[in-house]
């Protein structure tokens, strides 16, 4: 018996378990494709099979068991799904008519089959040959007035051997405008890491949860976004190791945890306790308990104790003295307030920081996603500095990575600000010139469309126009180009939001094999703990109309550039070329890529830090100072709440899984206003009532999203979340980390506005 009603109401069983499993029959059952999902699943994250579409958590590479994810069930089984967009489906709807389609619906309708081209005069995207969609290309990009009026997005499903010739295509042709999903995800952990650490990555590998002594976790929802990250953290606390969570939310799998994999567990509906200590911060608030942590751990050593790693301190860092003035200038109340807590709290985190010899900090979008995201970072990596938690076994900085290429794309060239020497590397293996100045980030890209200068925008994967930020203006401004691209698996918003040509290019997707004439091919991805490893499609692909998008890249290149210095017609086949140019340019990551490859569970990247090596310009890892405790410019308004925006357990960014959130125990329905009763009552609101909600800002643009249903939850006072991509419209384009240029989702200044009737 199912309503299609909206229901609410709280969820008090520990996450996973049944509820999990269950999850996992029905969209294999809902997408058709109970056999063929479950064979393919058995394939997944598997020597000799496919990596997960989904998160960018590492598996476990040393058994052989099954990683029973639901996750990562819902991502596969949606890409292996039945259901098909063909031609007569574009015949049959006009983009104006599928406009008004949800992205639910737009993702339902299955798998795109072939190459199409939007056709202006009847409205309808039609059929075109993969020729003509290439020649389409190149005719726009050599007809622009300049390179740098192009913009090339990549999406962080990408493979390295894609990314690598795309960022070779582009950096050919002439500029560096790489727009990623990355800029808008752990951009702070790329830009701000390098200048404590001398590396934008994390240090950790998945063994060192084996041996951490404290784990904590800053602003991420394992249990949904990085489900298999579950099974470390089960066995952490089974070992007794303190968990810290730290979220405005108290996610449920935070809190509890029923693992799938455990058959005593789940016969007997057992659970385990994750978090330890659970942090109810306020939004923003993680700079202040971080300084508030430092100050107990300087007030101690003041009095006398040795808890401070002084010989690491000495040896490997620079800046301890003006760090430590700067949270010495701390007042308690001030952190207090900052942070939302009880100065009692911030204790006890001390103490399970002070009391552990090998400490992890995981951290995920609810640190990035702030006005000052790469400073909050930079004092995460401060906070490990000061007990040596680097290059030793169960210490380390572990940001919780989004897509599972993600960081894979930024090592291999997905980069819009290049270093001088590996600008330099790619012209001597390659022989043509790249150009110098730095490229279009995200936000920035959407500026130059907004201004103008931008005329073509191509999309490897993803779905741009409606991860970005102020949907509004940014749906104007990609209207206002002259030719967009999607490459992609599945029909989303991107392709409806179009310039004024446009094509839809679909894709062999991960979990299918690749075929070329040099025989079955497959690619490599690089996962969250920097371990590389190959990736085998086993599925019939969607369609016999597909390209892979490998191929993709090297025929929009040999049609834009007729004098290219590059073999590209050799890449199309054999990804073992590829390979090794990878190797060439990046050699001391890289060398002999092609036959360390071969090895079941790949290889890891170097990561100086693990070895205490730090490629800073001091040669040293920096204490940073972070001024101030506020993560976002403060707002005079006296009704400001800050506004999240968060994932549901149903959806994978854009794509909408379905309307159901089952951990925070919302049904059938996504446009919800998640908020403190103390926050309800002293705006005289009342749960249940619809509302909208209203940017805060001083540029002059109005941003509302109306019908938002308040839901009662136990929210920190004074922060609001709701779904994402819904909220986008309220986020301006100029909210954003000013190191990174990351939009700042997690700290909306909103106000509520109450409805009439
Ligand atoms: N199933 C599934 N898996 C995914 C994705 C998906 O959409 N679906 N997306 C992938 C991608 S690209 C990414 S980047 C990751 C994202 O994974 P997460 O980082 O977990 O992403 P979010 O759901 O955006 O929110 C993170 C958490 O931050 C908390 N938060 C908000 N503001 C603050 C704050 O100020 N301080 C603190 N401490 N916490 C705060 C929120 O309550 C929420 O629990 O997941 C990846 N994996
Ligand atoms: N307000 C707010 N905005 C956010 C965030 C937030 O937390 N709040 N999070 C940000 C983050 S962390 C991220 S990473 C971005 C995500 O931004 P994107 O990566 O651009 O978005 P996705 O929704 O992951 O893209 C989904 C589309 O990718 C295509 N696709 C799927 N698989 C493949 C494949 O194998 N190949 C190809 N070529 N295409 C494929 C499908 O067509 C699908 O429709 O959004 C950001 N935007
Ligand atoms: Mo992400």
């Amino acid at each position: 018996m199912t309503s299609d009603r909206p229901r609410y109401k709280s969820y008090d069983s520990p996450a996973g378990g049944w509820g999990a499993a269950a999850a996992t029959a029905k969209v294999l059952l809902e997408q058709s494709v109970v056999t063929k999902g479950s064979r393919a699943l058995l394939s997944m994250n598997q020597p000799g099979g496919f990596k997960c579409p989904s998160c960018a958590f590492p598996d476990a590479t040393c058994t052989k068991k099954l990683e029973f994810c639901e996750n990562g069930a819902k991502a596969l089984a949606h890409e292996a799904t039945r259901f098909r967009v063909t031609r007569e489906f574009f015949a049959r709807h006009s983009v104006t008519e599928l406009m008004a389609q949800s992205d639910y619906w737009l993702e339902m309708q299955g798998r795109l089959t072939e190459p199409m081209r939007y056709d202006a005069a009847t409205d309808h995207y039609v059929p075109v040959s993969w020729d003509d969609a290439f020649a389409l290309i190149g005719d726009h990009l050599r007809a622009l007035d300049s390179p740098h009026q192009a913009e090339f997005y990549t999406s962080g499903r990408t493979a390295n051997e894609t990314a690598f010739l795309y960022s070779v295509f582009v950096r050919e042709y002439g500029t560096n405008n790489f727009p990623d999903c990355s800029n808008m995800c752990h951009e702070p952990t790329s830009r701000g890491l390098p200048h404590s650490i001398g590396v934008g990555k994390g240090t950790v590998v998945l063994d060192d949860f084996d041996r951490a002594e404290a784990i904590f976790l800053i602003g991420h929802n394992a249990g949904t976004n990085a489900p298999r990250m579950m099974t470390p953290l089960v066995e952490a606390r089974k070992r007794g190791v303190p968990i810290v969570a730290v979220n405005p939310m108290p996610e449920r799998a935070l809190i509890k945890f029923t693992e799938p994999q455990d058959i005593v567990q789940m016969a007997t509906f057992g659970s385990t306790d994750i978090s330890s200590e659970f942090v109810h911060i306020r939004i923003g608030g993680d700079l202040a308990l971080l300084k508030g942590m430092m100050k107990i751990l300087f007030e101690r050593e003041a009095a006398g104790e040795k808890l401070l790693d002084h010989d690491f301190i000495a040896e490997h860092t620079e800046g301890f003295a003006a760090l430590k003035a700067d949270i010495d200038a701390q007042a308690w109340p001030d952190l207090v307030a900052a942070a939302g807590i009880e100065e009692a709290q911030i204790r006890r985190c001390a103490e399970i920081y002070i009391r552990s010899n090998a400490t992890i900090i995981c951290y995920g979008m609810g640190v990035t996603q702030h006005q000052r995201g790469s400073e909050l970072v930079q004092q995460i990596a401060n906070l490990l500095l000061l007990k040596g938690n680097y290059g030793k076994p169960g210490a380390g900085i572990s940001p919780i990575r989004g897509h599972s290429n993600v960081q894979g794309d930024r090592t291999v060239g997905i980069d819009e600000k290049p270093t001088p020497a590996y600008l330099d590397r790619l012209r001597d293996v390659f022989g043509f010139d790249p150009p110098r100045m730095h490229g279009h980030h995200a936000v920035e890209a959407v500026e130059a469309m907004v201004a103008g200068t931008a005329r073509v925008f191509i999309g490897l994967g993803g779905n741009f126009v409606r991860a970005i930020s102020d949907t509004d203006r940014s749906y104007e401004a990609m209207r206002k180009l002259d030719l967009t691209v999607g490459i992609a698996t599945k029909l989303n918003r991107g392709h409806l939001v179009h310039g004024r040509d446009a094509l839809i290019l679909p894709v062999v997707a991960r979990s299918e094999r690749i075929e070329t004439a040099a025989g079955e091919q497959f690619v490599t991805i690089e996962d969250s703990m920097s371990n590389v490893t190959a990736s085998r499609g086993v599925l019939e692909p969607a369609s016999p109309d597909l390209l892979p998008e490998t191929e993709i890249v090297c025929r929009m290149a040999m049609a834009t550039l007729p004098g290219s210095k590059v073999d590209w017609a050799s890449y199309i086949d054999d990804y073992d070329l590829i390979r090794d140019k990878i190797a060439e340019v990046y050699p001391a990551l890289y060398a002999g890529f092609s036959d360390r490859i071969k090895a079941p569970m790949g290889f890891h990247l170097d990561i100086p830090p693990r070895r205490r090596v730090w490629a800073t310009p001091n040669g040293k890892a920096n204490f940073l100072v972070i001024p101030g405790l506020a993560v976002n410019a403060p707002v005079t308004d006296t009704d400001m709440l800050r506004l999240a925006t968060v994932r549901s357990h149903d959806q994978f960014n854009t794509t909408i899984y379905s309307y159901n959130d089952r951990y925070r125990g919302v049904y059938n329905d996504r446009m919800i206003l998640f908020m403190n009763a103390e926050d309800i009552a002293s705006r005289g609101l009342a749960a249940g009532t619809k509302v909208a909600l209203e940017t805060i800002s001083d540029d002059g643009v109005r941003r509302r999203v109306d019908g938002l249903t308040i839901i009662d939850y136990p929210m920190s006072r004074g922060s609001v979340a709701g779904y994402y991509p819904e909220l986008n419209p309220l986020l301006p384009l100029a909210h954003h980390d000013g190191i990174s240029g990351c939009p700042a989702a997690k700290s909306i200044p909103v106000r509520v506005v109450a409805v009439a009737g």
